[in-house]
């Protein structure tokens, strides 16, 4: 037997990688639930997956940061780097690399796909005159940019723009247009959801100007090879951390492999990134593309945009604390459809964990648990015959992974969940309509059964929302006695189902009730 044709197939998966030029915020945790969540489930469902998350470290913005703070911007990057990691640890995040810009692989890597693209005569030295928003790292278009009524210029996303007028080094970007076009026109999927890649075309199409990927008023990057003098323009950097990521230039390193990757998740504000120049500088060096760029939306706070002028600038870590890891990842994941805008509040929050978890799903498996630990101490019963209504619920169970694959495969986490959770509602409905609390006298035989098959959706849709909730459903498949290598997607369907006459441990509940803490 050939050994290569048994190994799974590989997905490689990846974040934005970070400025560090703050402490993390939501929508840097909101980006990473989202991408983890969709990392755990293609490795449940026997990928093999990497991961790739990190940080973005050069440029100016990190300069002037650094200078206002008084602190090197190594410091700086250093800092709020060690910050992520540990939001990244808190939340979970079950990355594979954490890849730093700053490190020396990278600047060999960049290094080395700036000259395949200047072998492939795609790079001139010349003049940039211009404008340049440094909070968005960004050049912008005269006619992209607006003067406001505080008589402050700013580009399209609201940022401030400043004049520059430097020499530097170009990238052919207008001679990728049909290429662009070409490749928007026979991968549709490379750009998701539809309305970005809407964006995306109609943006190609009004035309590409050569871009300016260098600068001289500022050491702090990657060196122009044979011109130290410039640092490449911190989004050349940037991008290439994904190719850096998986080994490249090495390209018989073992990670290699991954390339190109399945999916890079982003923000909407950068997708003009990803889904025009990385793919121009990929066809210019020579190396293949990924497969797809997928953008979210932003979060708003109460529907406000978050700024510190503002003050609703809400810590990762202290909603964390406050709501739980897990119950964070389910309220995002659940109440934000994966791709649009999204708001969140407390009362919001504390809705979803009250009625999802703790009410339908919580109550489910702590009253079906509690009645076999006490009436049949603690051993899974043997069930009878399937009655019609035990069919019905169980085929709702099977049928989950399906309609979650195929959601999970577009990036509808969203759907993924409801789906799950309309199988939860009718479980609470099946639940109720048999009643085992009565059977318990009435009919014994029956009951079994029907703790049974409670179990049985029960296990099943905790092994299916482990992606989202990985610690609770991981104590949830414990006091169900399943074992750890037995949590993956190839028991679900109904090929496999939960064995009777097992002990199972006490039950514990996993999905608390949030409640408010008495106001001092
Ligand atoms: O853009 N809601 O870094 P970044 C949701 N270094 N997502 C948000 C958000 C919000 N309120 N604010 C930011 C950069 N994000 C570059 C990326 S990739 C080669 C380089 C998202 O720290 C944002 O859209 O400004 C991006 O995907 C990620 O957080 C990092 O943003």
């Amino acid at each position: 037997s050939n050994p290569a044709s048994s190994r799974a197939k590989t997905f490689y998966i990846t974040t934005a990688i970070v400025y560090p030029n703050g402490a993390p915020h939501i929508g840097h945790a909101y980006e990473a639930i989202a991408t983890d969540t969709l990392a755990r489930f293609q490795r449940l469902d026997g990928k093999d997956v990497f991961f790739l998350t990190g940080t973005d470290e050069h440029g100016q913005k990190m300069v002037q940061t650094a200078q206002r703070e008084n602190i090197s911007a190594i410091e700086l990057a250093t800092r709020n780097a060690e910050l992520l990691r540990k939001l990244d640890e808190t939340l979970d995040i079950s990355f594979d690399r954490f890849i730093r810009t700053s490190e020396s692989a990278h600047h060999r890597s960049v290094q080395e796909i700036w000259k395949r693209m200047a072998e492939n005569g795609d790079i001139y030295l010349s003049n940039y005159s211009g404008w340049y928003s440094v909070r968005d790292e960004a050049y912008y278009a005269e006619d992209e940019t607006v003067v406001g009524e505080d008589n402050v210029r700013r580009g399209p996303q609201g940022t401030p723009v400043e004049w520059v007028e430097e020499k530097s080094y170009f990238f052919k970007l207008s001679a990728y247009e049909d290429r662009l076009l070409a490749l928007y026109e026979s991968e549709p999927d490379f750009i998701g959801p539809d309305s970005r890649r809407n964006e995306v075309v109609s943006f190609v199409k009004g035309g590409l100007k050569d871009l300016s990927i260098s600068r001289t008023t500022f050491d702090w990057g990657v060196k122009v090879p044979g011109d130290p003098e410039h640092v490449m323009y911190v989004w050349v950097d940037a991008l290439t951390n994904y190719i850096t990521g998986v080994g490249f230039p090495d390209e018989d390193e073992s990670n290699w492999r991954f390339w190109p990757a399945d999916i890079h998740i982003i923000g909407k504000d950068i997708i003009r990134f990803h889904a025009v120049y990385w793919p121009a500088f990929l066809m210019s060096a020579g190396i293949a593309l990924p497969k797809r760029v997928y953008a979210h939306g932003f979060l708003f706070n109460r529907g406000e945009k978050m700024s510190k002028s503002v003050g609703n600038v809400v810590d990762p870590f202290s909603l964390a604390a406050q709501y739980g890891v897990d119950q964070v990842r389910y309220f995002f994941l659940r109440e934000v459809p994966f791709g649009q805008d999204g708001s969140y509040n407390h009362e919001a929050i504390v809705a979803r964990i009250n009625a999802d978890l703790a009410n339908d799903f919580g109550n489910l498996a702590q009253r079906s648990l509690s009645m076999i630990a006490k009436q049949h101490d603690g051993v899974l019963p043997e069930p009878g015959d399937f009655s019609e209504s035990d069919k019905a619920i169980l085929a709702q169970a099977d049928g989950m992974i399906a309609i979650a694959r195929e959601a999970m495969n577009t990036q509808q986490i969203h759907q993924a969940l409801n789906a799950t959770w309309s199988v939860v509602a009718e479980a609470n409905r099946y639940f109720a309509g048999e009643a085992p609390w009565a059977l318990a006298k009435t009919d014994p035989a029956r009951q079994k059964t029907v703790l049974y098959v409670t179990a049985e959706v029960v296990r099943q849709i905790a092994i299916l929302a482990q992606p989202a909730m990985p610690m609770a459903c991981a104590k949830l498949l414990d006091i169900l006695g399943i074992p750890a290598d037995e949590r993956s997607f190839a028991t679900l369907g109904g090929d496999v189902r939960i064995r009777p006459g097992s002990a199972l441990p006490a039950p514990v509940p996993v999905f608390p009730r949030y409640v408010e803490p008495p106001s001092a």
